[in-house]
C-alpha cells in the first residue's frame, strides 16, 4: 500500500491518473514513494497468499469460491500480542501494505501480527470471470464485510493459532475506513477496536461539498482569494470560448485535445478533468511525496504576468507527460469504464480500469457524485445529471442507487451509539471527504486532525509535514492502548 497513494480519487480521471503515476512532467517531481516503515524487511519476504473465499455469502445454494489475496507481516508478533487487521479498499493491495503506514510503527511497539486482506473484485482478487454488469452483483459492502469475518476466523484460529485473548484491531482509510467502522459495528464479537480514518459514512448522492472544502482550503492560503478568483476567470474563459464556434478550436489547440468537444457531456468531462487536478492536490498535496499541493497550484495561478487561462494551461501541461493529444470526450470516458475484461497477465486493469468497480459501488450503494453544483466553489459544468448519466451509460441498465438502504443498514453519520462504541473516527479538516465523516459529536470517539488532508493520520510519523498529525496520532495510539487493556 502506498500510504496513501491509495484511496478514493475521482473515479473519472484516467488521464490524470496516467500522468500522476508516470510522473515525469514538471509539476510532479517524482513518483510517489511507497512509505516503507521497516527497511529491514525485504520486499520478497512478504508474499501474496491465497484464501479460498465464497463468492456469495448469503446464498446457501451457491458454493462457488474465488481466490482472495492476503499478505502477512509476522515480524513483530510474539504469540500473544494483538492482531492488526488492515482493510484494503478500492484498489490493488500492495504487498507493502503490511509494512507501511503509521499502524506498522504501532504494531512494532505492541508486538502485533499484521495482516491485510484484499477487497473482492480489486487487484488480484477477482470474483467472477469478467466485470460485466451482471457479474458485479457480488460487489457489495455486505459481501466485503462477510469476507473479512470469514477470513479473520480462519486466519486466527486455523492458520496462526492466535490465542483467544489476543484482540483484533481493524484499520482502514477512506472507503476502507468506512469498512473498518462497519466491520466493528456489524461484527463486534470479532473486532475489539476499529480505527476509521477519513471514512465517508454519509452516502450522499450529490456530493457538492467536496468542492466546497477545496474552496475553503484555498482560502486558508495567503493568496487564496486571488487564486480562487483566477480559477473562476479561467473557467469562465474556457466556457465562453467553447461556446464560440470559432474559438472552440482555440481551446482544442491550447489544451492539446484530440478533437473539438461539444457543449454538453464533453464539456462536463473536460471541466471535471480540470477540477480533478485540484481535487488530487487537495487530497494528497503536502502529504504524499510527488503530489503537487494546492499551495503550489495557487502560486502558479496568481502569476500576474500572464492571463488566468495561461496559468491554467501551464498547470495542465505540467500534469501531462506525453506528446499525445488529450482525449477528454465523454464517449471515450464511457468506453474506458465499459471495459469489463480481466487481464490476468499484467496490471493494466489494476491501474487504469479499476475505476469501473469503484464506479459501480458509487452507482449502487454510495452515490458520492462530485458535482460543481454549489455556489461556494470555483468550478463549473459538472452537475448532478451528468454524473448520474455516467452510471446509466456505463452499466447499460439503470443500476439501483440505494443510498437510502445504505443509511438504514449502517446509520450514516449518526450510527447507533452502542454499535460504534469500539470505533474511532478520525477526520481531517482540509480533507474534501471530511463532510461525509463523523467530525462533530460528544457521543462518538473522534479525533480531528487540524489542517490535515485525506487520511493524513495514516502517514508514518517521520514522513508527515502537517504539524497536527503527530498530536492526533498520539491520541489514536492512546485509544488503542485503552482498547487493549
Ligand atoms: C507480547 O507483547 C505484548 C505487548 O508488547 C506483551 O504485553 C506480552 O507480554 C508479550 N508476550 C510475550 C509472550 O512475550
Ligand atoms: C485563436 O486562434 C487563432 C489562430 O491560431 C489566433 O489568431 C487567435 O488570436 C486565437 N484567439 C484567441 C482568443 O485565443
Ligand atoms: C492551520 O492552518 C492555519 C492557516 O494556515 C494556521 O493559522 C493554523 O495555525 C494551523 N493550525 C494548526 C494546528 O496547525
Ligand atoms: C490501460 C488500459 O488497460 N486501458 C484499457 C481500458 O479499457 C479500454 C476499453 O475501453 C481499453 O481500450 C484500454 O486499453
Amino acid at each position: 500500500m502506498y500510504c496513501l497513494k491509495i484511496y478514493i480519487l475521482f473515479y473519472i480521471l484516467i488521464i490524470s491518473m496516467v500522468s500522476i503515476s508516470q510522473c515525469n512532467s514538471f509539476l510532479i517531481k517524482s513518483k510517489p514513494d511507497v512509505m516503507i516503515v521497516d527497511e529491514s524487511i525485504q520486499i520478497h519476504e512478504i508474499v501474496y497468499q491465497l484464501f479460498v473465499q465464497k463468492v456469495d455469502h448469503f446464498n446457501l445454494l451457491d458454493d462457488r469460491t474465488f481466490f482472495q489475496r492476503f499478505v502477512v507481516n509476522s515480524k513483530y508478533w510474539n504469540g500473544t500480542g494483538p492482531v492488526f487487521f488492515i482493510i484494503s479498499g478500492e484498489q490493488n493491495m500492495e504487498a507493502s501494505s503490511v509494512n507501511s503506514c503509521q499502524y506498522t510503527i504501532w504494531a512494532k511497539q505492541l508486538n502485533a501480527l499484521i495482516v491485510s486482506l484484499e477487497h473482492r473484485y480489486y487487484g488480484g482478487s477477482y470474483v467472477t470471470e469478467d466485470l460485466s454488469t451482471d457479474n458485479l452483483k457480488y460487489l457489495t459492502t455486505q459481501q466485503a464485510l462477510a469476507d473479512c469475518v470469514v477470513f479473520i476466523d480462519w486466519f486466527t484460529k486455523v492458520y496462526y493459532h492466535v490465542p483467544s485473548s489476543s484482540k483484533i484491531i481493524s484499520f482502514g482509510g477512506s472507503y476502507a475506513g468506512t469498512l473498518s467502522a462497519y466491520l466493528a459495528m456489524k461484527y463486534p464479537s470479532k473486532i475489539s477496536f476499529s480505527v476509521a480514518s477519513s471514512a465517508p459514512l454519509n452516502p450522499v448522492v450529490n456530493f457538492y461539498q467536496y468542492m466546497e472544502v477545496i474552496q475553503k482550503s484555498i482560502l486558508l492560503l495567503n493568496n487564496g482569494e486571488k487564486c480562487l478568483n483566477n480559477i473562476k476567470l479561467a473557467n469562465n474563459k474556457i466556457i465562453e470560448m467553447i461556446h464560440d464556434p470559432i474559438l472552440t478550436y482555440n481551446i482544442t489547440k491550447l489544451f492539446g485535445l484530440c478533437s473539438n468537444i461539444d457543449f454538453d457531456n464533453d464539456l462536463s468531462t473536460f471541466m471535471f478533468e480540470i477540477a480533478n487536478v485540484w481535487g488530487t492536490a487537495a487530497q494528497y498535496g503536502n502529504l504524499v511525496p510527488g503530489y503537487i499541493s494546492l499551495d503550489s497550484l495557487c502560486n502558479i495561478m496568481v502569476d500576474d504576468s500572464k492571463e488566468p487561462l495561461d496559468n491554467y494551461l501551464y498547470i495542465w501541461y505540467g500534469m501531462k507527460n506525453s506528446d499525445e493529444c488529450n482525449d477528454v470526450t465523454y464517449q471515450t470516458m464511457i468506453a474506458n469504464f465499459k471495459y469489463s475484461q480481466i487481464d490476468h497477465l499484467n496490471t493494466r486493469n489494476e491501474l487504469f480500469n479499476m475505476t469501473r468497480q469503484w464506479l459501480f459501488q458509487c452507482c449502487t450503494e454510495f452515490g458520492f457524485f462530485i458535482t460543481s453544483d454549489s455556489y461556494d466553489q470555483p468550478f463549473t459544468n459538472f452537475n448532478f445529471n451528468f454524473q448520474r448519466q455516467i452510471c446509466i451509460d456505463v452499466f447499460g441498465k439503470k443500476p439501483t442507487l440505494s443510498t437510502s438502504w445504505t443509511l438504514v443498514e449502517y446509520g450514516g453519520i449518526s450510527p447507533n451509539y452502542n454499535s460504534v462504541r469500539n470505533v474511532l473516527f478520525v477526520s481531517s479538516t482540509n480533507d474534501p471527504w471530511s463532510s461525509l465523516s463523523i467530525s462533530k459529536s460528544n457521543q462518538y470517539k473522534i479525533v480531528i486532525v487540524e489542517n490535515g488532508t485525506h487520511c493524513s493520520d495514516m502517514i508514518p510519523i517521520n514522513e508527515v509535514s502537517v504539524p497536527d498529525v503527530a498530536r492526533a496520532q498520539n491520541e489514536i495510539f492512546n485509544y488503542i492502548l485503552d482498547a487493549l487493556n
